[in-house]
């Protein structure tokens, strides 16, 4: 893309932070400064922390308390609790944080997923890419909020300032031979694989220790996942807010042979308003079986909040 087609107004195909053209649309945007400097930690880094202010810490504690009874003895996590909760809703959905967003990529943000978390999740190193990726790449980011003070021995997150510039590994790349990986595929040879091209990258790895009320703002392709906890029992409350970016196409990486074009594609809803956005390629909506229709739909239905 050229630099005047890029700056004619027609939506960027490269999140504008990631984009060779990012000077020419900063010096024409005029930004505050908040936004110039969230912008520039993106481009710099693929991280950002941003305090989400007063309202949005009273938020938090709301949070807590309207997710705290799904975390019955073994759940870790509670997927979509967006549907249950309007604290959670209304972080996911912070007009702040759209703002930002919408100025760093150049298209309109929309959440759809979120994740609640009452201890360090400890996960392996990974690039959300492979969890859920866009078309155009890279149109996907996470939000992750500190609902309480992250405590040193609590699980903090971890990640690799930088390594979003990294090629983003795909099953394949990561060297499964199968047309359609699935999750043990992950586990087995992704997981092992991305950690040792992040060893080999030389990165420094970094933790986040974050004060409630402040949001980690993590590029689609930035390397991150969660240190183990030391201190047994402690808490580290948070809550993770995956958002994508209107007109992309929506799949999911993990289960897709990305090289062959099998994608296995979404069709996430938004938030703010509970309704899908329809995956687009090109400007064009896609066709989308009837299967995976159905199968969002049913999720939908149902309505609860998933506790794993
Ligand atoms: O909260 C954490 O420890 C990690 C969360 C994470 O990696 C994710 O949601 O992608």
């Amino acid at each position: 893309m050229s630099v005047l087609t890029a700056l004619r107004g027609s939506k960027p195909t490269v999140p504008w932070f990631e984009s060779e053209h990012l000077d020419a649309y900063l010096e024409r945007s005029a930004f505050d400064a908040t936004t110039v400097r969230f912008i520039g930690d993106m481009a710099r880094d693929g991280v950002a922390v941003v305090d989400l202010g007063e309202k949005a810490r009273a938020l938090c504690d709301q949070a807590v308390a309207e997710t705290e009874p799904y975390f019955t003895p073994g759940i870790t996590r509670v997927q979509d609790a967006w549907r249950r909760s309007s604290a959670v809703r209304h972080l996911a959905s912070w007009p702040p944080m759209r703002r930002l967003l919408r100025a760093a990529y150049g298209r309109d943000p929309f959440p759809f997923q979120t994740l609640n978390f009452r201890q360090g999740s400890q996960q392996s190193i990974h690039s959300d890419a492979i969890h859920f990726h866009a078309d155009p790449e890279r149109f996907m980011c996470g939000v992750w909020i500190a609902l309480e003070d992250v405590q040193p021995g609590a699980g903090p997150l971890i990640y690799h300032p930088g390594s979003h510039k990294l090629p983003v590994m795909t099953m394949r790349a990561a060297g499964v031979n199968s047309p359609t990986p699935n999750y043990s595929d992950y586990e087995a040879t992704y997981v092992p694989r991305y950690a040792e091209a992040i060893a080999e990258s030389g990165l420094p790895r970094t933790r986040a220790l974050l004060k409630k009320g402040q949001a980690f703002v993590w590029a689609a392709n930035l390397a991150h996942g969660g240190s183990p906890i030391d201190d047994p029992g402690s808490t580290r409350r948070s809550l993770v807010v995956h958002n994508y970016f209107a007109g992309c196409l929506y799949y999911t990486p993990m289960y897709s042979d990305v090289e062959a074009g099998r994608l296995l594609l979404r069709l996430p809803p938004d938030v703010r308003t509970g309704f899908w956005r329809w995956p687009r390629r090109k400007g064009c909506p896609v066709r989308l079986s009837p299967k995976l229709i159905a199968g969002f739909l049913h999720h939908a239905r149902l309505g609860e909040p998933i506790a794993m």
